[in-house]
C-alpha cells in the first residue's frame, strides 16, 4: 500500500501509475490541506491510497438466464464478476422541483448536482464483453417476429484479449456515431434488411468497445496529454463516479477550449445516454407496467409519481397493482397514494392472482404494477419476481436502481435482475448521490434505454422523463 499526493486527482494517478504500473488499485482517495497555519491558507492537494493489482479472476462465462415466459428478455447476460468505479463520497446538491412533462421536455429541464468532492475508486479487473440485447423496437435487437435473429452473443474471451492496452481497443472515436436505439441512423433502416444485420453487427462491436471502456484503465501517458478543457472535463467526470476509460474517451473527444468543448460535450454524453424512453400511454390502448428492483431503492414513490403524472396531467385512467405484500404497511403506503388519486388499487397475494387484478383493470389505459423489493440474492424471491411477471406479462419492465447503490454491487445485481425481462432503467435518488456517473457506467454497459431519472420524494414532481435530463449539467455539476 502507498499513497501518493499531487494537486489533482489525475496528477496523483498518474503518480500511482507510472510507478505501480497500470493495474495499480486506488483503494481510498481524499483531499488534504498542505501548510498553512493552523490548517488554514494551506493547499488542497488530493491524497491517493493505492495498492498494487488485487483484481479477481476473470469471469470465463455467462451463466444461462432464466427468464419469463414471454418476456422480451435481454438475450444474455454480461459475464463478468467486475466491480465498477466506487461511489465517491462528496456533497449533494438539492434538486430544484419542476413538474414533469410526457414527452419530450425542454433541454433546460436538468437535474442539478453537487460536485464531490473526493475522488472514484479506480475500476479494476477484467469482464467479457457479452452485451444484453436491447429493448423490442431497437434496432440493435429485433424481435425475431419483426426481423432476424440477434447475433450470437460474443463469447467470453480471456482476459488479455478482451482487454487490450485502451489506445489499442478503442478507436479515435469510440463514442462518435454509435447509433442507439431510436436514433435516426437506426430507424432508417428497415426490419429485415441486409443492412440491418450489418448495421446490428456495427452496433454490437461499437458497444463491446464502449463495455471496455469501463472497465479499461487508462494509459498514464494519455492521461498527460490531456490538457484544458479536456483535463478539467476528465476530472470532473472521474469526480462524478464515471469510470475512469469512459471519462478518458470522452474528454479526448472534447478538445481544449471550453466554449466549443462544452456543445462536444453534450453531443457525447447525450448520444452515449441514449434516447431517453419514457412510458407511452394513450387513451384506449392499454399498457401495464411493472417496476421492479432491490429493497428501498424508490419503486413505490415512483410508482404514485407515475400514477400521479398519468392520471392528473395527462387525463388518463390508470389502475395499480401492488404484489408487495410481503413487508407490512406497504399497501398502505400505495393506498393512500391511490386514494389521493382517486384510482384503484388491487393487491395480488399470489402470482396467479394478477390475471384478475388485470381483468379488474380492462379498460385502463395504464396499469402500474408494484413489487416487492428484494435482494437479487434471495433466490426464493426472486423466483417468485419471475413468477409474477411470467402471469402478468406486461408490456414494459422498469428496473428501478439507486444512483446510491453501491458501484461493486450493481453488475451482480443486474446479472441477476435483467434476465427478468427488464426493458427499461429508472434512476433514483439523483438528488442524493455524488456518483451520478454510475447511470453512465450502467448505460454505457447495458444497451436498455432510461425511462425516467428522479431527484426527490416529493410525489408528483421529482420525476424527470430522461429525454428531458441535461446529464451534462448532471455529470460536470454546472
Ligand atoms: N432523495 C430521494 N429519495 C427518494 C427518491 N425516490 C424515493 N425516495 C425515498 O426512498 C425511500 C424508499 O422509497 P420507496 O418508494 O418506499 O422504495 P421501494 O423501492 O418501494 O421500497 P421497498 O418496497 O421496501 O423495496 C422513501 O423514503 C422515499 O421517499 C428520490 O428520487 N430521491
Ligand atoms: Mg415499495
Amino acid at each position: 500500500m502507498k499513497k501518493y499526493m499531487a494537486p489533482t486527482y489525475a496528477e496523483a494517478l498518474i503518480l500511482a501509475k507510472n510507478e505501480l504500473g497500470t493495474d495499480a488499485v486506488i483503494v481510498d482517495s481524499r483531499k488534504v490541506r498542505v501548510g498553512g497555519i493552523f490548517g488554514l491558507f494551506g493547499r488542497v492537494m488530493t491524497e491517493l491510497t493505492v495498492a498494487a493489482d488485487q483484481r479477481p479472476q476473470p469471469y470465463r462465462g455467462a451463466r444461462p438466464a432464466a427468464r419469463p415466459r414471454g418476456a422480451t428478455a435481454p438475450s444474455g447476460a454480461p459475464a463478468s464478476a467486475q466491480p465498477a468505479p466506487t461511489v465517491p463520497q462528496g456533497i449533494s446538491a438539492d434538486a430544484a422541483p419542476a413538474v414533469v412533462h410526457g414527452g419530450p421536455a425542454p433541454a433546460a429541464a436538468a437535474v442539478p448536482q453537487g460536485v464531490s468532492a473526493a475522488a472514484p475508486v479506480a475500476p479494476q479487473g477484467v469482464s467479457a464483453a457479452a452485451v444484453p440485447q436491447p429493448v423490442a423496437g431497437a434496432a440493435a435487437s429485433a424481435s425475431p417476429a419483426s426481423g432476424p435473429a440477434p447475433a450470437p452473443e460474443p463469447a467470453a474471451a480471456p482476459a488479455a484479449a478482451v482487454w487490450p492496452a485502451l489506445s489499442d481497443a478503442v478507436p479515435a472515436s469510440p463514442l462518435s456515431g454509435i447509433p442507439l436505439p431510436g436514433s435516426p441512423a437506426s430507424a432508417a433502416l428497415a426490419p429485415g434488411s441486409a443492412d440491418l444485420a450489418g448495421l446490428r453487427r456495427e452496433m454490437a462491436d461499437l458497444r463491446q468497445a464502449v463495455t471496455r471502456l469501463v472497465e479499461a484503465r487508462p494509459d498514464p501517458a494519455a492521461l498527460l496529454e490531456l490538457k484544458g478543457y479536456a483535463r478539467k472535463v476528465y476530472e470532473r467526470l472521474l469526480d462524478a463516479g464515471v469510470a475512469e476509460g469512459l471519462a478518458l474517451a470522452i474528454s479526448r473527444k472534447v478538445g481544449t477550449h471550453a466554449t466549443k468543448g462544452r456543445a462536444l460535450l453534450r453531443a457525447e454524453l447525450n448520444q452515449l445516454m441514449g434516447p431517453g424512453a419514457p412510458i407511452q400511454a394513450e387513451a384506449g390502448r392499454r399498457r401495464v407496467v411493472a417496476l421492479i428492483g432491490p429493497t428501498g431503492v424508490g419503486k413505490t414513490t415512483t410508482l404514485a409519481k407515475l400514477a400521479a403524472h398519468f392520471a392528473l396531467e395527462r387525463g388518463l385512467k390508470v389502475g395499480l397493482i401492488t404484489a408487495d405484500t410481503f413487508r407490512i404497511a406497504a399497501v398502505d403506503q400505495l393506498r393512500t397514494y391511490a386514494d389521493i388519486l382517486a384510482i384503484p388499487l388491487y393487491t395480488v397475494e399470489r402470482p396467479t392472482d394478477v390475471h384478475q387484478a388485470l381483468a379488474h383493470n380492462a379498460d385502463a389505459d395504464l396499469v402500474l404494477m408494484d413489487t416487492g423489493g428484494r435482494s437479487h440474492k434471495d433466490e426464493e424471491r426472486m423466483a417468485e419476481l419471475q413468477e409474477l411477471l411470467a402471469e402478468a406479462q406486461p408490456d414494459e419492465v422498469h428496473l428501478v436502481v439507486s444512483l446510491n447503490t453501491n458501484p461493486r454491487d450493481v453488475r451482480r445485481m443486474l446479472e441477476r435482475y435483467l434476465p427478468l425481462g427488464v426493458n427499461r432503467f429508472i434512476f433514483t435518488k439523483a438528488d442524493e448521490t455524488s456518483a451520478p456517473g454510475l447511470m453512465l457506467n450502467i448505460r454505457a454497459q447495458w444497451d436498455l434505454p432510461i425511462s425516467y431519472v428522479t431527484d426527490g420524494q416529493s410525489v408528483p414532481d421529482d420525476l424527470r422523463p430522461a429525454d428531458s435530463v441535461d446529464y451534462s449539467k448532471l455529470f460536470m455539476g454546472a
